[in-house]
């Protein structure tokens, strides 16, 4: 394959997640239109499917040889090739679109070899941009502002009792994925002395694409999901391993998961501790493991 243009590729997703952005702007969601997929916390609007249909458009338009999996299209089983594959959550934290919560945003990621190489998370409510491409660094912008290398904030990477980290809840509510969710995030949260690492804080933003971000941008120390999909965290992660920072399995062991893992520990950049906070992490696991199925 000619080498590909990595730079004008991001040009080109950026304007087409701002086209996304104004669709997404100029929509009035509610709760009374929406559509629950899995369950009433896993739900998708008309807007999403519109979003992804136009991005999809154009994506194809352009590089008509790229594979594209985008989160409202998704058909069970499918799996993400080798092949330069455009990988794409339409509105990533569609409850938060709906509930007027302006943690929202367009991500569009490009995996080649299935390891992310252009990423590009945009929120129009904030006018937020996190951009990024293999090998030439990760940058967020606000409005038409000058762009600023992530990270933005860069300090010595501390104990799990200083780290402010990002978690969802996700949309699986019962069952052992769940219970297991619910003993790490406890874990994490309580005192020493009743067992637990005294965190400084967990945050759920509903969104894990932006989550992700503001871990590269050194804003926050870490981000834990299990269960999420490619779709929400493939862009992120692009700009996350630009920013020096890692992505690890979600569970003990794997340093280099593969986009599909749906199990994901991203961790800040620090110019040390990086090693030790995940393995400290990774402790609080033990060894109970969450597994997922291929249905969406
Ligand atoms: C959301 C993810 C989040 C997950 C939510 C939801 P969506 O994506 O970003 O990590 O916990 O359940 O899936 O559905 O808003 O595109």
């Amino acid at each position: 394959m000619a080498e590909l243009d990595m730079h004008d590729i991001c040009a080109f997703v950026i304007e087409v997640a701002r086209e996304a952005g104004g669709t997404i702007r100029s929509a009035k969601p509610s709760t009374s239109n929406t559509l629950s997929k899995k369950n009433t916390a896993d739900i998708v609007t008309e807007t999403d499917k519109a979003v992804e249909q136009h991005i999809h458009q154009r994506l194809q338009q352009r590089y008509p040889t790229f594979a594209f999996v985008g989160e409202e299209s998704y058909k069970i089983g499918v799996e993400v090739t080798d092949e330069p594959t455009f990988i794409v959550d339409p509105i990533d934290g569609t409850s938060n679109f709906v509930h007027g919560f302006p943690a929202v945003c367009v991500s569009i990621g490009l995996v080649v070899k299935k390891r992310p190489v252009v990423g590009v998370v945009y929120n129009p409510f904030q006018e937020d941009l996190w951009s990024a491409v293999h090998g030439q660094g990760a940058f967020y912008s606000q409005h038409d502002g000058p762009r600023k290398a992530l990270p933005i904030v860069s300090a010595p990477l501390g104990e799990l009792n200083t780290a402010c980290i990002g978690i969802e809840w996700g949309s699986d509510r019962e069952g052992p994925n769940f219970d297991l969710n619910l003993k790490v995030f406890t874990t994490l949260a309580r005192s020493r002395a009743t067992g637990g690492h005294f965190v400084n804080s967990l945050r759920c933003l509903g969104s894990a694409a932006i989550a992700i971000c503001l871990v590269a941008a050194g804003q926050q120390d870490a981000f834990w999901e299990c269960g999420c999909w490619a779709w929400d965290v493939a862009a992120a992660w692009c700009i996350l391993s630009e920013a020096n920072g890692i992505m690890v399995d979600g569970h003990p062991g794997n340093w280099n998961p593969p986009i599909d893992n749906r199990r994901y520990l991203a961790v800040r950049p620090a110019t040390d501790g990086q090693k030790e906070f995940v393995e400290k992490f990774w402790d609080v696991i033990g060894e109970d493991r969450s597994s997922y199925g291929p249905t969406p």
